[in-house]
This record gives C-alpha cells, structure tokens and sequence, in this order.
C-alpha cells in the first residue's frame, strides 16, 4: 500500500476476499467505522459471528492508540442485513500515507457494502453542545491539504453526507443537532485562534478524522452517514485545557448512550 506503483483498490480487494476466507461471509451490505465512544454499538446493532484482528488483513496496521480497538467483525443485523464493523482506524497523524487511512473504507466497498456510516470523537465549537452530546455531519473542510485521491480524479462531494440518512437518522432522535466537520491532521489538538478560524470558515465540529475517508467512500459510490460524538469543546471554547485522558473519559460515559441510539439507526436503515 505504501508503493505507489501499487493499485490500492487491488488491495482493498484482496483485504475483502481474505474477510470472507476468514468468515465465510461473503458480502456485506454496510459498513461502520467506530471512532472513541461509539465502541459499544457493535454489540448492540446485532450478532457478532465473527472477529477478526484488523491485522490479519492485508493493508490493515495495528492500532496506534489507547481507546482504539483493532478488530474487524461481521455482524448480522435482525433484518438479515450484514454490517462490517471497522474498529481499526488508521489516523492520518500517524504518517502512514492517506492510502492507508482510506483502506478499511475501500476494503468495505469491496465487500460489497454501499452505506458507510463513519463516527468519531470530536470537538464542539457551539458552547451549547455539552460532553456526550452526539451530532449528525452535514458536510466537512477537509483542512489535512491532502486527498485519497490520486491523479486526475475529479469527483462531487455536493450531498457528500447523505441528506437522506440525516433526516433518517432524525426519525429515530429529532433532537439530533448537526454540522460542518473540520478535520485537522492533529496530532495536537488547535490552538483557540485555529479554532476560532475553523468557526469563520463555516465549521462546528474539529476532529482528526472522517473526511478523508468520506471522500473514498464518496469514490466508491457509497451512501454516508457521519456522526460525531461531542467530548469536549474546543480550545479556547471551554475554559479549561484539553486532555486525552478526558476526551477517554467523556467517551466512555457517553458509550452506551450514543451506542443505543446508532444501533436504533442501524435497525432503521
Ligand atoms: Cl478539540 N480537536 C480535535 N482536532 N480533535 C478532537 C478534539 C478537538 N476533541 C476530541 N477530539
């Protein structure tokens, strides 16, 4: 994956058909990637048949962090359905190349799966949304200066977060706020001017994830829903300063809230 002269999809292909030696499962209809907080919604949405550490498959690298757990599983949902649970991020802050953050979307196209449903932990930049608020992702700025896309390849990104699974996701929680996601590459969380920048610019949400992957997902014809788990607000936002350790914490408090509430959307889809 890190050679150019390699064919990413062709990997992506190969990552799938070695899901489906491992499992016997040889398609799946959706596919979710797990940001911190929303770990607990792969019990919930239905049943784990099988799991797999995310590297025994192809292109997959072992995970970075506390908080982030490595494994694919192959769930079937009570309507029949089968969902890919992606518990294996690969942040673009870790240097690996964009190919590699992109993979478990590509590897899920490739398995068949034609909604992506992509969450994360982030910050809040509207001061009314308290730790453990969930927000639906109307649209991003992708601010990494980088795209998973290689050479001429000029795709849409108008709708690029499924306006259809928004309101969808709302008939099961009308309360569910929504916004423009800023990625920033991180590691470090912004400073409150880049933070006040990123509110000019029309954003609510700052993370270090998630757009990119939704441009590959956009790519590959899949539909998108984006979800942000709010677990702290942003610096300068609120008084205090940031901490991983309570971005950890917020997270965990939040999981079987959030959880409940993305299985509901699942079961609806
Ligand atoms: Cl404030 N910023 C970024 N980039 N990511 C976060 C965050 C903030 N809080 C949780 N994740």
């Amino acid at each position: 994956l890190d050679e150019p002269q390699t064919d990413p999809f062709e990997i992506a292909r190969i990552a799938a058909a070695e899901i489906a030696e491992l499992t016997g499962v040889t398609h799946h209809d959706v596919a979710l990637t797990l940001g911190s907080g929303w770990g607990k919604a792969a019990e919930l949405i239905g049943e784990t048949t099988h799991t797999i550490p995310a590297q025994a498959i192809t292109g997959f690298s072992a995970p970075a962090l506390e908080g982030h757990v490595g494994t694919l599983r192959s769930v079937l949902l009570p309507n029949g359905k089968r969902a890919l649970v992606i518990g294996a991020r690969t942040h673009y802050y870790e240097g690996h190349g964009v190919r590699r953050v992109v993979h478990s979307v590509r590897t899920a196209a490739a398995t068949g799966a034609t909604t992506m449903i992509l969450t994360n932990g982030a910050g809040g930049i509207r001061e009314t949304w308290t730790p453990g608020t969930p927000v639906l992702i109307s649209d991003h700025i992708n601010l990494t200066a980088d795209s998973p896309l290689e050479g001429a390849t000029f795709i849409d990104l108008t709708d690029l977060y499924s306006k259809r699974l928004r309101d969808l996701a709302r008939t099961i929680d009308p309360g569910l706020d929504e916004g423009v996601y800023c990625q920033f590459r991180g590691p470090h969380y912004e400073t409150p001017a880049e933070v006040q920048m990123a509110k000019a610019i029309g954003g609510h949400i700052v993370g270090m994830s998630t757009a990119l992957e939704a441009i590959a997902a956009r790519q590959a014809g899949m539909e998108i829903l984006g979800l942000s788990l709010i677990t702290n607000l942003a610096a300068g936002i609120q008084k205090e300063p940031l901490s991983h350790a309570e971005v950890l914490v917020a997270g965990r408090q939040a999981e079987p809230v959030i959880s409940a509430l993305l299985a509901r959307i699942v079961a609806a889809l």
